[in-house]
């Protein structure tokens, strides 16, 4: 306590040192390290209240070299509190405001050399110098954005045409699409007229095909029956109109696993449990057994042959057009056995629908109906075609093109950045790729998606996100930060994070005199 009480009275000595030490660039009395719009808040004549209201101390108590406030504002010219803040006026440059923590620490932060009085001498005062360049530069820039914003001026004049033209355009595809569909609708009508007619007319052809199939199945029935009931009877040895195991003992096509007999167990494959069969069972269960062995025991399908008649064949063995050898399977002797009769006529019947020649009043209905069938697939394909326009001018006059439309005529205009391994290319308010010198495909690096600039300076950065997949990672985006230029091109492109890229456009869009005030607004600090 006593200790403190000590230092206590040492400090208050040195107040007069530090506390009236009045900044030699201003009228204004106040503590060293006080900005002039903080002066009043420090009075001599009254006891300091902290800025956070926490506590109030005698006046004599700020910059005293001990920290009373948890703000740090009594010591806004001592290094005493971490948090306090050390104001320098930097007459000539811009003032500015440093950690107080940096008060007489050796590092020159001001450049008035202020934050190091401890120990004068130590920082000369650079600021007129500083200030000097940094007029120039300013200047430089204020010349850059003057010169820019003609241009912009002019891209702001030519943007808000563009969205104009393009609303009168989108009104006036609108008027199109509602004509489009009126054809559209009328073709669908013609198109459902026409093909009724022609449905119509084909089903006579339809009719008469369907007629035909009926005709051939028929005839296949026929065949089927006769072939069965010949071999019925050649099988059939004793001609009583009952085939009988013994009788089927002798053939061989009824001797399935070939091993030179046939024994009981193929005599219950055909006859099931019956010791013989009738004409009537033979066709319907044993001849679709025996017919594809016969047929395998010959080796073949047989050819077909001409049939006299599409009428139903008269066929007996007299009139059998054509035999075919069988001396293995039916009983080892020299007969043979019929072949399935085949249809010539039917070929010319049955054709595909589209070779099928038909009459002319068809012909003409058919040849109607597909011309109303094109023109339909044609207006629908207008109307389809007039939908994308209108929604690519919908989703360009939603876009933001800046506060006045600068950016408007940017749109879709592409810039090449080159690198030791790359070409860039951003195409404004569309994509940005990336294409590898040495070939390979195109890599997309993002997709137009949002204005990202900081709150007041929204349009100073934009976003392309959704780009192609990074290899074990997200999808690759790009970072667009916009300078004023006096031509639109790309200053440099790096990746400062894999798969995140950054590009530096400039353009004269961004020459924008208001912009630059703001910016200087914010150097102040
Ligand atoms: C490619 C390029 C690079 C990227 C890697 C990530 O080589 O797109 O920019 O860093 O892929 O695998």
């Amino acid at each position: 306590m006593i200790y403190s009480a000590w230092i206590r009275q040492l400090q208050s000595l040195t107040i007069v040192i530090f506390t009236f030490i009045i900044s030699a660039q201003t009228d204004v009395p106040r503590p060293r390290g006080v900005s002039l719009s903080k002066a009043s808040l420090y009075s001599p004549t009254k006891d300091f209240t902290c800025f956070d209201g926490t506590s109030t101390i005698p006046f004599s108590y700020v910059n005293d070299d001990y920290c009373d406030c948890f703000d740090g504002s009594d010591e806004p010219g001592t290094a005493a509190c971490l948090n306090g803040v050390f104001y320098c006026t930097n007459a000539g440059h811009r003032p500015q405001n440093i950690p107080s923590s940096r008060v007489n620490d050796g590092i020159c932060d001001c450049c008035d050399g202020t934050d190091e009085y401890a120990t004068p001498g130590t920082c000369s005062n650079i600021c007129e110098e500083l200030g000097k360049e940094a007029r120039a530069k300013a200047q430089q820039l204020a010349d850059l954005h003057k010169s820019g914003n003609h241009i912009r001026l002019e891209l702001i004049e030519k943007g808000n045409k563009k969205r104009s033209e393009m609303a009168l355009q989108l009104l006036q595809l609108e008027k199109d699409k509602a004509e489009a569909e009126i054809i559209k609708n009328e073709k669908e009508v013609l198109k459902s007229e026409l093909e009724a007619k022609e449905n119509e007319a084909l089903q006579v052809y339809r009719d008469a095909e369907e007629k035909d199939r009926q005709r051939k199945a028929e005839l296949e029935r026929q065949q089927q029956e006769t072939e069965a009931s010949e071999q019925f009877a050649r099988f059939d040895s004793n001609s009583d109109g009952v085939l009988t195991t013994d009788e089927i003992k002798v053939v061989n096509v009824f001797d399935k696993n070939k091993d030179g007999e046939v024994d009981q167990e193929e005599i219950l494959h055909f006859f099931g449990d019956k010791d013989s069969v009738n004409m009537e069972d033979f066709m319907s269960t044993t001849w679709p057994m025996v017919k594809p062995l016969l047929m395998l025991d010959q080796g073949m399908f047989r050819p077909a042959v001409k049939e006299e008649e599409d009428d139903e064949p008269e066929v007996d063995e007299e009139e059998e057009t054509q035999r075919v050898e069988d001396t293995e399977d039916v009983g080892g002797d020299d007969e043979n056995i019929e072949e399935i009769p085949h249809d010539d006529a039917d070929e010319q019947d049955v054709e595909p629908e589209q070779s099928r020649a038909y009459d002319d009043e068809t012909q003409k209905l058919i040849d109607e109906a597909t011309e109303a069938r094109r023109q339909l697939t044609d207006a629908e394909r207008t109307v389809r075609e007039i939908e994308s326009n209108i929604r690519t001018f919908q989703q360009n006059l939603e876009k933001d093109y800046g506060l006045q439309q600068e950016y408007a005529t940017l749109d879709g205009q592409c810039l090449e950045y080159e690198d030791k391994e790359y070409i860039y290319k951003l195409c404004l308010f569309q994509k940005v790729t990336q294409k590898s010198k040495n070939g390979g495909m195109e890599v997309g690096l993002g997709e137009w998606g949002e204005w990202a600039g900081r709150e007041g300076n929204k349009y100073s950065v934009m976003k392309y996100t959704n780009g192609m997949a990074c290899w074990n990672g997200p999808s690759r985006m790009s970072i667009v930060n916009i300078n004023c230029g006096l031509e639109s091109k790309l200053t440099s492109v790096t990746e400062p994070f894999r798969c995140e890229y950054k590009i530096e456009l400039t353009t004269p869009a961004a020459c924008d005199d208001s912009n630059l005030t703001q910016e200087a607004t914010h150097d102040e600090l």
